[in-house]
């Protein structure tokens, strides 16, 4: 996969040296390209920005600024690429776009060309979204309800979520397949509790079923955690859960401690009884 980010913080990209997406790079997995957008300016301050129209507080980037790099970078990428009429995905962040989720990073780890455009100010000039929405796949998208003071952390979660998803990035030591927002029997629970050695620490003791082998008892035991957190949680979550994806132990547990955190979760009488 190719990653472009146009930004006027490049170096806020630093940590996609490190870890998982720094190891993915080198290994050739994703090629991330990071452009400074004041290169396409062309007046002595190298201003990307400009007051409103209608007036209000703040400042608005300017859009013959972001017209010019991103054409520049489509333009660069499709020759790197060798595929003349190729296009990214435009991935912009802003509080008021589409939530990004885990359905959202699968569906961008399947695209061969990203191209994250972060802002900075009060965002940039709206025309520019409608620019290039005739001419590729624009996205403006939120990672959360609250306010950042730009668009770059958001382009970094977003290329982390991705970027783990890569064929070849995670190995086989972790299946994607049991992430808590992964489609599947595990969809939209959130994990229980994990452990490791020693098996008392500070005098907290690891449950026992886990070091008891019984691989049967302990799947079912980690589904009920995993049951009861969602529950206290996130309640929200369980009323997305796949009635269809329930068994009987299930619908005992989301019954049994879904009244004390606020889920009427409708039980059949005989997952109640005994
Ligand atoms: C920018 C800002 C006041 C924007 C446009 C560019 N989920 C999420 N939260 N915050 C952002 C994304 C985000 C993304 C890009 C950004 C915030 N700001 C700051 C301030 C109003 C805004 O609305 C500038």
């Amino acid at each position: 996969m190719r990653v472009d980010i146009i930004s006027i913080f490049p170096e806020y990209f630093a940590p996609l040296d490190v870890s998982l997406v720094g190891k993915a790079r080198e290994r050739g997995i994703l090629e991330i390209r990071l452009h400074q957008l004041r290169d396409w300016t062309r007046d002595v301050h190298k201003t990307v920005d400009d007051t409103p129209y209608g007036g209000g507080p703040g400042m608005v980037m300017k859009p013959e600024i972001w017209g010019e790099a991103i054409d520049a970078v489509i333009s660069e990428g499709r020759s790197a690429l060798g595929v003349p009429a190729g296009a990214p995905r435009m991935i912009v962040p802003t509080p008021s776009g589409r939530p990004f989720t885990q359905e959202t990073a699968i569906e961008y780890a399947d695209e061969p060309w990203l191209l994250f455009t972060p802002a900075r100010y009060e965002g940039i000039d709206s025309r520019v979204a409608a620019e290039y929405g005739s001419r590729l796949r624009v996205d403006e998208v939120s990672i959360g309800d609250y306010v950042l003071a730009g668009g770059e952390a958001a382009v970094l979660v977003i290329v982390e979520a991705v970027g783990r998803l890569l064929p070849g990035v995670l190995g086989n030591a972790r299946s994607v397949a049991d992430d808590s927002f992964a489609p599947g029997p595990m969809a939209n629970l959130l994990e229980g509790p994990v452990y490791t050695k020693p098996p008392v620490w500070r005098g907290h003791e690891v449950p026992e079923i886990l070091l008891s082998g019984h691989h049967g008892k302990i799947a079912r035991w980690r589904r009920d955690q995993a049951l009861r957190r969602t529950l206290e949680k996130r309640p929200e979550l369980v009323d997305r859960l796949d009635p269809a994806g329930l068994d009987k132990d299930d619908r005992k547990i989301l019954a049994e401690f879904g009244t004390a955190c606020g889920v009427s979760f409708r039980a059949r009488p005989h997952d109640v009884a005994n």
